[in-house]
């Protein structure tokens, strides 16, 4: 998994359910990047929101799995984590004030879907 301004870029999109490894390397060039992995069958462009544009993370159709907490560029993390089958979301849901406006990296298209088969 690769991590940078603005998306979240998969080697692969699936992967045999139970324990999985996500090599992810945040690439930046600038940013702090959070990964989070919750299990979901909501569409991406459906995902419930709140008002500053952030992944509600606490919404119901939502059940987290894992979090990295921000990590910066040029760092890599490797979670282990217990897929059962199923389909789930990767995202970045970091804030970032830029020009007196909060912008969050998940409304600028840090998620992509990863299946469990
Ligand atoms: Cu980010």
């Amino acid at each position: 998994m690769t991590l940078q301004e603005c998306s979240i870029v998969p080697e692969i999109a699936s992967a045999k359910a139970g324990k999985i490894t996500f090599n992810v390397e945040n690439k930046g060039p600038n940013e702090p990047h959070e990964f989070h992995v919750f299990k979901t069958d909501t569409p991406v462009d459906q995902l419930p929101t709140q008002s500053d544009g952030a992944l509600d993370e606490e919404a119901t159709e939502l059940e987290e799995i894992d979090e990295i907490t921000e990590f910066n560029p040029g760092q890599k993390k490797s979670p282990t984590v217990e897929l059962e089958p199923g389909r789930y979301i990767l995202v970045c849901n970091v804030g970032e004030e830029t020009g007196g406006q909060q912008v969050r990296h998940f409304a600028q298209g840090m998620v992509t879907e990863f299946t469990a088969e």
